[in-house]
């Protein structure tokens, strides 16, 4: 298999020139890694690194589109510090995304940026939430009709631990993979689950494909252990961007990283035809939004 990661060695948070090949890659589902990309931590916001600081009911802590802090314990002036790391994280990626894919420039929607504490090895969660193993990412109560999920993540692991990951086969492999194997789309099922507000719109045929991919890569052990792979160390002080919609991937282990995630519509891509919305309805032969 051809690598599924490309090394970018850059010590600023922008790139010199947009490079074809970085632009491709990324868009052909490739995992671009900036092994030498610190996020810088002012001293003060070293206290900010403990599981501690997370609300046990949530997964994450996050920083919504209009700057509100989401699922942090601890008193006004930690809240204040945690807004003002992750705020000054989600510049940063947006700025590295911008130098890397100038076009996307007024097409991104900006989505939460996430702050996450816990460590990986710890977590326990069922098999269909379980990151451990191999996925794209869909998400079930949110339909986004082929909207690309574009994801900046930075190891900010003080003592030098790195967050392993491991990268999977290509999106049209995995497709046409697990294509075969899913259940129908049954419309009037998506009309229910609206009206019961599972879900926040109609799920489309594209929503459901893409979550029969994650669901059917996620409960098969058999996959999991023979699928093409390779694992990857993100080293501490390291940045990877991919479209996570696209590169099949799992979280081993690590602790403490900044996520920022953003959406494209596929329309806005470089190559649209490098979608998985494309690559989806080129193998079922009809439109599925
Ligand atoms: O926590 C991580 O490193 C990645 C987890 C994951 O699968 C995701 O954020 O989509
Ligand atoms: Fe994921």
């Amino acid at each position: 298999m051809e690598s599924q990661i490309i090394e970018i060695d850059i010590v600023d948070w922008k790139v010199p020139a947009p490079n074809d090949a970085w632009i491709a890659g990324v868009e052909a589902g490739k995992v671009l890694y900036f092994p030498h990309l610190p996020f810088t931590l002012l001293p003060e916001e070293q206290a900010l690194l403990t599981p501690g600081i997370r609300d046990p009911k949530v997964r994450n802590i996050s920083l919504d589109a209009r700057g509100h802090l989401k699922g942090a314990l601890g008193d006004t002036a930690t809240q204040l510090a945690l807004a003002l790391m992750i705020g000054r994280f989600r510049e940063q990626a947006q700025a590295l995304v911008y130098s890397l894919l100038p076009k996307y420039q007024g097409a991104l929607r900006l989505a939460p940026t996430s702050f996450r504490p816990t460590q990986v090895e710890t977590r326990a969660q069922s098999w269909r939430a379980d990151d451990r193993r191999l996925h794209v990412d869909a998400f079930p109560s949110r339909p986004n009709y082929g909207e690309r999920i574009l994801r900046v993540f930075c190891n900010l692991n003080p003592d030098g631990v790195p967050r392993v990951w491991r990268v999977g086969e290509p999106f049209e492999t995995v497709a046409k993979k697990f294509v075969p194997r899913v259940k129908p789309y049954v419309p009037w099922q998506a009309s229910v689950m609206k009206a019961l507000h599972i879900t926040k719109s109609y799920r489309s045929e594209y929503d459901h494909l893409m979550l029969q991919l994650h669901d059917g890569m996620k409960s098969d052990l058999e996959y999991q252990k023979s699928a093409e792979q390779v694992t990857m160390p993100f080293a501490a002080g390291s940045v990877w961007v991919c479209f996570s919609d696209q590169a099949s991937h799992a979280v081993m282990s690590g602790q403490y990283m900044l996520e920022q995630t953003l959406h494209l519509p596929a329309a806005k891509q470089y190559d649209p035809s490098a979608s998985p919305l494309a690559i989806l309805t080129q193998l079922v032969g009809h439109p599925l939004i």
